[in-house]
């Protein structure tokens, strides 16, 4: 049976929160194994809440993969609520509460379809093949790369190069550490059940903070002048800093805004559409603070932080970008 985030322990005796591995984790290819790459043949299910989601919809939207906002494209979009039910994730946003394509009210029934003995969480981001209706893919780390290669020919003519050959083995290994220090790191910290975890997830992340903002005083992106997979995957992170983990997850040393480089590298990022139309900052406030992530028993939604600061003029025009 699926399980549900109360039923399914990812603490170790030491209080330290260690993700469940991803099941469904085929690549796409054109190889007798592979699922093969087909306009019109899959839906990926986000919430507006899920960082790994987001990265999804942000790598679509710059290739013109889908257009994120109305849900169409080569990739179909399916959206649920960002505040998780018992059940799971549940497609209430859509008229009948029935997600329009698939028929399903809840995700677990694709993950179930899929594999009527998977154990896991039925998360999100899933690729679900549309004709089966079967979660076919959620492999968060990996996704966004096939998006980038694999699917390549269906990319919107100008599309950039999110992981040329000649970085990709640089931006993999930045986006391990950018895993394991930033994006994860947070719920490390967040999840931790005992003070020792907490504290040595906070420190990692704060100093990764503090060499990334370094790093971010030399170039626009992370990798100069072109804009890569590793932009994406730290900007999911940083677009919830303020309104989610700084305050649910304890991440309080400082906010993303007293970060000089890395507060105006984000609403660089944020004011290209792929990223800022992605971007749901109602969502992320209802997911982290309604949801089961914080303490929050009387479900107050905090009315702060303005998100409309994102709005606002940055300053890495200062430095050159390959991004038209
Ligand atoms: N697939 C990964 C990452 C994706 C993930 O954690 N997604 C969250 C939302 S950000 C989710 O869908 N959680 C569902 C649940 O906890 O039941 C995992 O299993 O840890």
């Amino acid at each position: 049976m699926v399980a549900t985030s109360e039923s399914f322990s990812e603490i170790t005796p030491e209080g330290a929160f260690v993700r469940q591995a991803n099941r469904f984790v085929t690549p796409f290819g054109s190889g007798p194994d592979e699922l093969p790459v087909e306009a019109g043949k899959y839906r990926l299910i986000v919430s507006g809440v899920c960082p790994w989601a987001h990265r999804q919809l942000i790598v679509l939207g710059i290739l013109g993969l889908a257009d994120p906002v109305s849900g169409t494209g080569v990739i179909s979009i399916g959206k649920v609520r960002p505040v998780r039910t018992p059940k799971g994730w549940e497609f209430s946003l859509d008229p009948g509460g029935v997600d329009p394509v698939l028929g399903i009210r809840y995700l677990p029934e694709a993950y179930e379809k899929a594999d009527p003995a998977y154990t896991g969480r039925a998360t999100v981001p899933a690729v679900v093949d549309i004709n089966s209706g079967k979660v076919v893919n959620n492999d968060y780390h990996r996704l966004s790369n096939y998006w980038e290669t694999v699917w390549a020919p269906y990319h919107k003519p100008g599309a950039p190069d999110l992981y040329p050959e000649d970085l990709r083995r640089e931006i993999d290994v930045l986006n391990e550490l950018l895993f394991h220090e930033v994006n994860n790191a947070v719920y490390k910290a967040g999840f931790a059940e005992s003070q020792k975890e907490y504290e040595k997830n906070y420190d990692l992340l704060f100093n990764r903070l503090d060499a990334l903002e370094q790093r971010l005083g030399k170039g626009r992106y992370l990798f100069g002048d072109r804009l890569t997979d590793s932009d994406v995957r730290l900007y999911a992170t940083l677009a919830r800093f303020d309104t989610a983990y700084n305050l649910v997850f304890r991440c309080n040393r400082s906010r993303l805004i007293d970060f000089p480089n890395l507060w105006n590298y984000a609403r660089d990022l944020y004011h290209i559409p792929a990223f800022g139309d992605t971007t749901d900052f109602d969502a992320i406030k209802r997911g982290y603070h309604l949801g089961s992530h914080g303490y929050n028993p009387y479900r107050i939604l905090s009315l702060g932080p303005d998100t409309s600061i994102w709005n606002e003029k940055h300053d890495r025009d200062r430095f050159a970008s390959a991004v038209s």
